[in-house]
């Protein structure tokens, strides 16, 4: 048997846990009622609640009274200390009629897994099924351990938006990340008061997450084309599994990130933002990790083992084994899969996992957002790949078949 959570009671009861805990009353009936009136009254004043009154629950304005006590700042590499700050979150047990509500200490430095409070929100098999559809390609949920990914699916909650609906303001404070199950959606930046149109989703992809990383107002906005589906997670389970396990990869992947001669036109604390946004993925001898002509969207940093590049030519020359040559070899610390994100071409090449291979993978979005810097060395690298291209097949109208 599942019991339904109202829409929009998750995000009322954290906000007054939080400020609960943050103010330790003497008398919390009488705290509770403060409160609450002091949330209806802020809320008529805004014209809010009207007929629907679960709109300043939903709308997640509950929630910002709580905003300093949940500072596990992930923005510096370097803030150890900060992490050890304690934030804390309410259980909302799904098998009791009333949902009991209580709230514990979380230190993400500790292995406290079983202490962990867990909010979930019940959904049919078609539901669960649906959700799992849409976030299998999520990057930031590739690193986690399945224990982890299944708090974090029982969590997440659908949302149905509207052609036109604005699911973040730009600078308002983060309540939610969003995957997208279906939909078209506007990313718009303001920059000296213009708000410039900087890209799109398209009924695939994830966005919300750097307000919740690194405890800044939403970077962007992010308005619906289209009706649409999205999976939404809330701010406090996305911060105790998500930057919890972004912590843990920092200090894996610190040393390796610094000696990369890619990033190293970023700064220190960009660098960090970059572990942050890869994910692991292994492949084993042999496999294919990208298939020539095929639409990109990730780019790729060997992390052990070796990849092989191969171009497709003429079937009828000689040098070639089932139709492919081999152009380039990737190893460890070297990256490869910038190409046709760079050009907005289709796949020049094909790459293959020689052996055992590990990869660190970024997507486009972020490799947009954070590569910039490292756009003049990508560059330089294409430029000579054009060369080499010339080289081993002749003549320009071979390089024009290429998509270089
Ligand atoms: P957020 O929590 O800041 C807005 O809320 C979201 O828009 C943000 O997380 C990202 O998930 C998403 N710059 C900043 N945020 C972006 C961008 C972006 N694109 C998507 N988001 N840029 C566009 C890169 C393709 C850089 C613009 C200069
Ligand atoms: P991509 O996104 O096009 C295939 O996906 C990747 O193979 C490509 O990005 C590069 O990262 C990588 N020409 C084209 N792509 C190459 C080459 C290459 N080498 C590696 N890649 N040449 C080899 C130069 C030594 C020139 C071809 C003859």
């Amino acid at each position: 048997m599942s019991i339904e959570i109202p829409e929009g009671l998750t995000e009322l009861l954290q906000s007054f846990t939080l400020e609960v805990l943050r103010k330790q009353p003497a008398d919390l009936l009488e705290f509770a009622l403060q409160y609450f009136t002091q949330l209806r009254e802020r809320d008529i004043k805004r014209g809010a609640f009207g007929n629907d009154n679960n709109s300043a629950a939903r709308s997640g304005k509950a929630v910002n009274f709580v905003e300093e006590a949940m500072q596990i700042d992930s923005e510096n590499g370097e803030d150890d200390e900060e992490d050890d700050e304690e934030f804390v979150a309410p259980v909302i047990n799904r098998f009791t009629r009333r949902a009991s509500v209580c709230a514990e200490a979380f230190n993400p430095d500790e292995d406290n897994d079983d202490k962990e409070p867990k909010i979930t929100h019940p959904k049919t098999d078609e539901q669960r099924q649906r959700l799992q559809e849409a976030c299998k390609d999520i990057l930031l949920f590739k690193n986690l351990e399945a224990e982890q990914m299944s708090q974090l699916l029982d969590a997440m909650f659908e949302k149905l938006v509207e052609a036109g609906e604005h699911i973040i303001d730009q600078d308002d404070d983060g309540d939610n990340f969003y995957v997208i199950e279906r939909g078209t959606f506007n990313i718009f930046v303001k920059v000296d008061g213009v708000e410039l149109s900087v890209g799109t989703y398209d009924n695939r992809g994830s966005f919300g997450e750097l307000a919740l990383m690194y405890n800044t107002g939403r970077a962007a906005t992010i308005v619906a084309t289209s009706a649409g589906a999205l999976w939404c997670l809330d701010r406090l389970t996305f911060r105790r599994i998500i930057v919890k396990n972004n912590a843990k990869r920092r200090k894996t992947y610190e040393a390796f990130i610094e000696t990369l001669p890619l990033l190293k036109s970023l700064e220190p604390s960009e660098r960090m933002k970059v572990v942050d946004v890869l994910s692991t993925k292994v492949y084993s001898s042999g496999e294919q990790i990208i298939s020539q002509g095929d639409t990109a969207d990730c780019f790729y940093i060997v992390e052990s083992g070796q990849v092989r590049i191969t171009m497709k030519r003429n079937q009828s020359k000689k040098d070639l084994e089932n139709g492919e040559v081999d152009i380039a070899k990737c190893s460890r610390g070297q990256y490869f899969g910038e190409l046709a994100l760079v050009t907005n071409k289709p796949r020049a090449a094909s790459a293959y996992a020689v052996d055992n291979v590990k990869c660190l993978v970024m997507d486009i979005k972020a490799f947009e957002r954070l590569l910039g810097p490292c756009m003049d060395i990508m560059k330089r690298n294409i430029a000579n790949y054009e060369e080499q291209l010339v080289t081993l097949f002749g003549s320009q109208t071979d390089t024009e078949d290429k998509n270089l």
